[in-house]
């Protein structure tokens, strides 16, 4: 049977495709369930330092399967909260905290929930033909997966409010110019750009981006005396980190520093 969700071991980093290109990689329970196992396993995974986002096919996601969520031959339709706790909360929750990089490779349309899955990413690349579309509108529900959360951080009040209530596309230049996403590429540079993206992330100090990821997690709500001091707490962290003794030792030497991601603790490999 094919997986709904693929993962390949890339050395180093995991690449993790959505994998149902029929219905434009669209999310019902099961298919979520891997989703969710799948991160889990990799925010777990040492030998693991970077998570490569992407979908199959000419789709990077369409959101909820909307198929579960029309009532049918007496079942009735989606809990939509339920799933919502169960599933894409978890999910949003997992990929904002796991202590590596994700990177998305919106390789096509990302709708609904798919758009904001894909703004839960650390860096979100798109190929230039991709939209992002907070579709939701279009069937009486408002931005979930995050939405009402990064959108306003990201663009803007009034394009956060534009985009949903009018439920248009925004193209990926469009939503580069925006502060949306981090980068549009040509199509056919997408999946080469964020290959060397995630290797050089993997080659990098893997628990400082941990603790980068921790730091601007409080930053949404922190005022700067706080945030200040979250920055005192995990500099500290940062600097009794392998990687840290030994990027200094590359700056003296000037010389590339050979960082292994390893925590403070970690004895050597
Ligand atoms: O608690 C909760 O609320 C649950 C969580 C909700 C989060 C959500 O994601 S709600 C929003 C759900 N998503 C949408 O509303 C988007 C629906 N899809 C679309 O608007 C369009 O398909 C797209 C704009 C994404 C792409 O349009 P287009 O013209 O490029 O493709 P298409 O022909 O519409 O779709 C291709 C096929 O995928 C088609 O199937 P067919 O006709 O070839 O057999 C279409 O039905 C299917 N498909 C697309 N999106 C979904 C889907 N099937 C099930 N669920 C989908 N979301």
């Amino acid at each position: 049977m094919t997986e709904t969700v693929t993962i390949e071991d890339c050395g180093g980093w995991s690449r993790v495709t959505l994998n149902r290109p029929e219905r434009l990689n669209a999310l019902n329970e099961p298919t979520l369930e891997r989703l969710l196992a799948i991160l889990h396993r990799l925010a777990e995974d040492e030998g693991c330092r970077a998570v490569l986002l992407t979908g199959a096919g000419r789709g990077f996601c369409a959101g909820q399967d909307l198929a579960d969520c029309v009532p049918q031959d007496g079942r009735p339709g989606l809990d939509l909260a339920g799933i919502m706790e169960r599933c894409y909360n978890p999910l949003v929750r997992l990929i904002r905290t796991m202590p590596k990089p994700v990177v998305c490779a919106v390789n096509g349309v990302a709708a609904g929930g798919g758009a904001n899955l894909a703004l839960a990413g650390d860096i979100v690349v798109a190929a230039r033909s991709a939209t992002f579309v907070q579709a939701f509108a279009k069937i009486g529900l408002i931005p979930d997966v995050g939405g009402t959360y990064f959108l306003p951080r990201l663009v803007g009040d009034a394009r956060a409010r534009a985009l949903s209530f009018l439920a248009e596309p925004v193209g990926a230049e469009q939503a580069a110019a925006w502060g949306m996403i981090w980068r549009a590429v040509d199509d056919d540079r997408l999946a080469a750009e964020t290959v060397a993206l995630v290797e050089r992330l993997a080659s990098q100090p893997t628990q400082a981006f941990a603790l980068m990821k921790r730091a601007f997690a409080q930053s949404a709500t922190n005022t700067l005396d706080a945030q200040l001091e979250v920055e005192r707490s995990l500099q500290g962290a940062a600097g009794a980190t392998p990687d840290h003794a030994e990027g200094l030792a590359a700056f003296f030497a000037k010389r590339a520093p050979n960082f292994t991601g390893r925590a403070a603790s970690s004895p050597a490999a």
